[in-house]
Order: structure tokens, then C-alpha cells, then sequence
């Protein structure tokens, strides 16, 4: 079977959609880091509209900071990729054409410092995921001691990392009196922009305060609040996708109907326009963020540690048991709810419905485990915030008790029937080491993983009104399983 290629893409079956524009002569205005799956079915997706509106500069150069998979798969189809859209009555294809370059960064650093200093380029990108940005996730500071930073620092001008290529490719633009780019990060973390400012400007600090207080006066970091689910691409998928073009698609990406991009409109350097394309532009993106941090990833990681080890291998599965889905709206309306600034305009009781039914959406396939990864990296912003919200209001913090226990069960790294769990986490040999030493016993494991501080932070491990009902549900957890204990809540532990 032919690949897909500008060369193929003619040969297209009637009803896939495909670029409304001259794809060849799309110039580059945006360098995306961390051009994964979720980049390329949400943002590349309006950056595609875009280009087919006539904002022709504003095309997509994407660089993978770690692996060369997306590259091997994308190069040899000049970047064009498909976009599966699932839902109850079917997949809608889409084949996109914004992704114009692709680069490895490790395999080419100046190549892609290059292309970060050209004045063409109006805005760096990114979804580097939450452990991209090398900081401790309980205070947002940068980790001096991380390694790769420690790498950034020995070496400035062969950066490893997400904030040393920012900072080595601003100080070039400085230095050739290039106005800098907008860093417009779209990861899952609170208040992005000022998060990631604040790591850059810490990282360039410690090369040249002269460079660090020009970023400051003159870099914009919006933040944004992204939203579209977007499972890993299966060896299924590929198949149906390469049946219905005719063609073969080596990385196709699945991705729900719903997609949203709240985007703070502060930009230095100009931009598409995205509002165009569905982004709502706003002064405050706060409100959004934390509605969708606490209520969707909230939920989602609340259902994959419980989900995984009740056995259900999906979202949608773990939401067809009634005790589940009692669990999610509960935890949404009566734990969550009380805590949350509500954005201009919004109807949560709407918003809230159309999670369930996203959750629930049986298309998709998106597992538990998937979600699962990286959960101290997530733990902070999904679930301890409003933990933290919750004490100070004196209120009742069962469910999120329950979520941040069955985070504990999960890493043990054995499941209920004894086997093993790939935990995927920067910190998963210190959590192994943690919990081989407690056992499972939930009075030892759950002080041992509460002295984790850049999760926790200093408060909630010596707080009793956290601490309390954390160890009671872990014991819950070992004594009954997950299916027993999310059936019983409700019930005092
Ligand atoms: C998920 C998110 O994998 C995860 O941790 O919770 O990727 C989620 O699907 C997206 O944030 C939805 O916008």
C-alpha cells in the first residue's frame, strides 16, 4: 500500500477531509515543542484552519525533545497525518497539513535553535507533558538539580531541555536583535504561563540576570487551558485508518469529538487568529483551568488508579459500573464544585453532564493505565489543590481521600491478583523502594509516600484531617479491592 505524501494525497477517497490550501508554500511561524499526539489533534488542528483561512506564515515546525518516532512517522509523509474524530456513529477522517518540518532535538539541537531564532517564528509551542518542565511540582520552582538542567548549565548552547532551548534561543534573539516569541505552553499545569515564565526566567537567571530580566520585560507567556482526549494511536487504528484512505497512515491520532482552547490573549509577537478556529481568547484563563484541572483530570486520574485495579481497562468501562459513576459525580459536584471559581459565562451543571458523557464515550478506548503514568507529576495540580481548598473551608474530603489511596495502591506495582503494574513515573524507583519497604500495610505505606514533598508539599503529610482518611482507605483498598471500596463510599471508611 502507497504511504500518504503530498505526492499520494490526490489519490484521497471522497469524504476525507484533507488541507484547503497549497500546503507546500505554508511558511513557519510556530515552532511546537513536544509534538505528540495531543498537539497534533488540538492545536495543528486549528493552526490547519487557519492556514485554510489564508493566514498562510503561520504553519507548524514540530521537534520531539526525546524520541524520533513522530519524525520516522511523519517525515516520510511530508508531515501530513490523520485525525480520526470518535464518536458513537463513527470515525470522521481529517487529514491535516500544518505540521511543515519535523525535527529530533537531540539528534540535531542547533537545528532546531535555528529555526527558534529565525525571525519567522512568532511563537514556541508546547506539550513537553507536566515532567517536561524540569520542576518540583508541589512549589512550581524550578529543580536546579535536575539533571537535564544541570546539563543545560554546563553546556548552555546544547540544551537538553524544554526551558534550556527557550532560554538558549531567546538569548540568540536578543543578542541579534530579534523581537522574542510568545511561549505559549498548553500542558496540564495551573496557571501554565506564569509557571513556565517562572521557570525560565529562574534557568536564565542562573546564566545571565541581564538575560533574565529581558525576558521578563519582554517575553509574553499566556496561559491556556487545553482540552480534547486523546488516546494513544493503536495498531488497530492504523488499520482502519489505512483502509478507509486507501493509504498508509504510520502514526494516525484518535481524539474525542469535544475540543477546547481557552488562551490568555497576551502575545508579543503577534498570532493566528485563533478565535477563528474555536479559541475562546480571554483576559483570565485561571477560572477555566482550574475548573478543568479539578474536574477532568481531577476525575480521570481518580478513575484510572481505581479503575486499573478494579480490572477495567478503559475509562469507559470503569464509568459502565454504576458505583463508579456514582463515585465521579459525587466527587465532581459535592467535593469539587464548592471550590471552584466559576468562569464568565459558564454552566457547570452542563459542563459536569457533558464530562460524564464524554467518559462514557465507548469509541474511544482511552485505558486506565494510560492516565495512570506520571501520577506525581499530576497528583498536585488534579486532586491536592482542592484537598487543600477543602481543609480550609473544614469541609469533607472522602473521595479525593479515596483517589489520592488508590494512587498509593497502584504503586505499589502488584495489583489485586498479584501481578505487576508498569508504574511509568520519573519517580517510579523511589515509590517501588517506598513501598517494598512499608509492605502492604496501609499504616506504613501511606506515611512513607506522604514524605514525598514535592507532591505533598510540607502540610498535608503531618496534616491528621488528610493523612486520617488516606491510610483509612488504603487499608480499605488492601483488605477489599477497588470494586468493594468504590462501592461502599458513601459509607464512612
Ligand atoms: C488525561 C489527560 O492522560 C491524562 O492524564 O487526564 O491527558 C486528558 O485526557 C486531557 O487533559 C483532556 O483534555
Amino acid at each position: 500500500m502507497k504511504r500518504l505524501s503530498l505526492t499520494t494525497i490526490a489519490e484521497l477517497p471522497a469524504g476525507i477531509a484533507r488541507p484547503a490550501y497549497d500546503v507546500a508554500s505554508a511558511g513557519i511561524g510556530i515552532v511546537h515543542l513536544g509534538i505528540g499526539a495531543f498537539h497534533r489533534a488540538h492545536q495543528a488542528v486549528m493552526v490547519d484552519d487557519r492556514l485554510a483561512a489564508g493566514e498562510g506564515g503561520w504553519a507548524i515546525c514540530g521537534a520531539s525533545l526525546r524520541s524520533p518516532d513522530t519524525y520516522d512517522a511523519l517525515a516520510p509523509q511530508d508531515g501530513l497525518y490523520t485525525v480520526a474524530i470518535r464518536s458513537g456513529t463513527g470515525d470522521a477522517l481529517r487529514v491535516i497539513g500544518a505540521v511543515r518540518r519535523l525535527l529530533v532535538a537531540p539528534q540535531d539541537p542547533e537545528a532546531l535553535l535555528g529555526i527558534m531564532s529565525h525571525p519567522m517564528v512568532r511563537i514556541v509551542s508546547l506539550t513537553v507533558t507536566e515532567k517536561g518542565y524540569c520542576h518540583d511540582p508541589a512549589s512550581g520552582a524550578l529543580r536546579e538539580d535536575h539533571p537535564d538542567i544541570r546539563a543545560d548549565l554546563a553546556t548552555p548552547l546544547q540544551p537538553r531541555s524544554a526551558p534550556g532551548f527557550l532560554v538558549e534561543a531567546l538569548r540568540r534573539r536578543r543578542a541579534a536583535g530579534v523581537r522574542p516569541f510568545t511561549v505559549l505552553c498548553c500542558d496540564n499545569l495551573p496557571a501554565n504561563g506564569r509557571t513556565v515564565e517562572g521557570v525560565v526566567c529562574r534557568l536564565a537567571a542562573l546564566r545571565d540576570p541581564e538575560l533574565a530580566r529581558w525576558i521578563e520585560g519582554e517575553v509574553a507567556f499566556p496561559s491556556t487551558m487545553v482540552d480534547r482526549i486523546v488516546p494513544a494511536t493503536t495498531n488497530a487504528d492504523r488499520v482502519m485508518v489505512a483502509e478507509r484512505l486507501g493509504l498508509e497512515d504510520a502514526w494516525p491520532v484518535m481524539a474525542e469529538p469535544f475540543t477546547q482552547w481557552v488562551i490568555e490573549d497576551r502575545f508579543c509577537n503577534g498570532r493566528p487568529r485563533f478565535e477563528e478556529a474555536g479559541a475562546e481568547l480571554v483576559s483570565d484563563v485561571a477560572p477555566y483551568e482550574l475548573m478543568k484541572l479539578r474536574l477532568l483530570n481531577g476525575s480521570h486520574s481518580t478513575i484510572a488508579y481505581l479503575g486499573y485495579l478494579a480490572g477495567y481497562e478503559t475509562v469507559a468501562e470503569a464509568m459502565g459500573d454504576p458505583s463508579f459513576e456514582r463515585l465521579v459525580r459525587g466527587l465532581m459536584d459535592e467535593e469539587v464544585t464548592p471550590t471552584l471559581p466559576l468562569p464568565p459565562g459558564a454552566d457547570l451543571a452542563r459542563y459536569k453532564a457533558s464530562l460524564v458523557e464524554r467518559f462514557r464515550n465507548p469509541a474511544l478506548k482511552h485505558r486506565t493505565w494510560q492516565i495512570a503514568m506520571d501520577g506525581t507529576q499530576k497528583l498536585p495540580q488534579r486532586l491536592l489543590g482542592t484537598v487543600r481548598d477543602r481543609l480550609k473551608a473544614g469541609a469533607p474530603i472522602e473521595r479525593l481521600a479515596l483517589a489520592v489511596a488508590a494512587w498509593m495502591r497502584y504503586v505499589t506495582g502488584v495489583d489485586e491478583k498479584g501481578r505487576p503494574i508498569d508504574v511509568r513515573d520519573p519517580l517510579s524507583e523511589r515509590l517501588r523502594r517506598l513501598a517494598d519497604e512499608a509492605g502492604p500495610v496501609a499504616e506504613r505505606l501511606a506515611p512513607a509516600l506522604l514524605q514525598i514533598r514535592e507532591v505533598f508539599g510540607d502540610d498535608l503529610a503531618t496534616d491528621p484531617r488528610f493523612t486520617g482518611p488516606v491510610t483509612a482507605w488504603l487499608a480499605c483498598l488492601f483488605r477489599g479491592g477497588a470494586k468493594a471500596t468504590v462501592a461502599a463510599i458513601g459509607r464512612a471508611p
